[in-house]
């Protein structure tokens, strides 16, 4: 079932969407046609009542005045382009510079600050919306006009499934991802710290002291990114080790282990937990690469319902192509060719102990 709704206005007067995807499962995700921003995710509980996994606002206002792409469909770049510089078959490009010197998740007017064209394409048992935006040659810096669609279906499985597609006229570069930040124990509930995570990745790239990657793939083994098997994330926050003390805890590019790019199969990266609750949370996909990010730089920001998000309330699973990979030939390869169709495919499964929910 989807229900549709006015969200708010944007400065100019357009209307902000609402799409509310409901299964059977009385499991429900509400996104808006600002940013394909994902701002609520209800899973039932316990108590009879729901649980929102996701950070979010209230407000158009607050999602645009906010920098921490909260929920948010990131582009055309996610993640850091050293000083926003690269060049592409010869010709040097200067992107948008939006944070610290560096271009980040796009530059100051990315995906996630567009009003996307939104299309309903199922409503029943797999609840479907599809969101495109065409980004101008030049836009933000980057080379070419690109035509970029999102296909968000959650399943009767609890499964939301998140497509990309694209196209560009000229040769370029494309590496988008979701920003959403999760708390499986609530949005308002506090820190993550005692989640557990699972990563399937024995490599990760380090970086310099502004969140640049070094160019090295070093291996995780005896550091805080050994998420092989399950541990809990307080373990890798209280390390002295100088990655963490960079940016206040997480925030690192992990190399998977197993990728499909381009491929319709997506691989199963990692999960998160909270021991004894039931609900857990798995990532598939197709990307080469998770930006694992613990909300570090939170502090009393107002959220949604009046919530009061602080340091470490919530963890990001940005599936993505490297940080950087334009400087940096030895990653996997985030060009996207003239006329080729870019596909990537990111699943969260949401897992929750089964209750006589009832309707409030
Ligand atoms: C993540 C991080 C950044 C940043 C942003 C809001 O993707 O890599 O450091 O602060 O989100």
């Amino acid at each position: 079932m989807i229900d549709q709704s006015l969200f708010g206005k944007m400065p100019d007067g357009t209307t902000v969407k609402q799409f509310c995807l409901t299964n059977k499962h009385n499991v429900s995700v509400e996104i808006l046609n600002l940013g394909g921003i994902i701002r609520r995710w209800l899973i039932p509980n316990d108590k009879h009542t729901h649980t929102d996994i996701v950070l979010g606002f209230d407000t158009v206002a607050d999602y645009l005045s906010d920098d921490s792409y909260l929920g948010a469909l990131v582009g055309r770049y996610a993640n850091r382009i050293n000083k926003g510089k690269f060049s592409l078959a010869g010709i040097d490009y200067q992107t948008d510079i939006n944070q610290g010197g560096n271009c980040l998740h796009g530059g100051s007017q990315g995906f996630n600050s567009k009003v996307w064209q939104s299309t309903v394409l199922s409503s029943g048992d797999n609840p479907s919306i599809m969101l495109e935006l065409i980004s101008p040659d030049g836009d933000q810096g980057f080379p070419s006009s690109i035509s970029v669609k999102v296909v968000y279906t959650l399943t009767e499985h609890n499964h939301l499934k998140i497509e990309y597609f694209a196209t560009s006229q000229k040769s370029t570069i494309y590496n988008p991802t979701n920003h959403s930040y999760f708390n499986l124990s609530g949005h308002n509930s506090g820190s993550v710290k005692s989640h557990q995570v699972q990563i399937l990745a024995s490599h990760y790239t380090p970086t310099d002291s502004q969140a640049i990657p070094t160019g090295e793939i070093d291996e995780v083994d005896n550091t805080p990114f050994d998420f092989r098997s399950l541990t809990t994330i307080s373990q890798s926050l209280i390390s002295d080790h100088q990655q963490i003390e960079y940016g206040n805890g997480l925030d690192h590019n992990l190399c998977l282990d197993l990728f499909t790019p381009m491929s319709k199969t997506a691989t199963y990266a990692g999960k998160a937990l909270v021991k004894g609750s039931g609900v857990e949370l798995k990532v598939y996909t197709t990307m080469p690469g998770i930006q694992v990010f613990t909300a570090n730089h939170f502090s009393n920001k107002m959220g949604k319902e009046g919530a009061c998000y602080q340091a470490h309330q919530g963890i990001c699973f940005e599936t993505q192509f490297y940080p950087d990979t334009p400087n940096q030939v030895h990653f996997p390869n985030v060009m996207l060719e003239a006329g080729t169709e870019f596909y990537s495919m990111t699943v969260y499964e949401v897992l929750f102990k089964k209750t006589d929910f009832k309707h409030s």
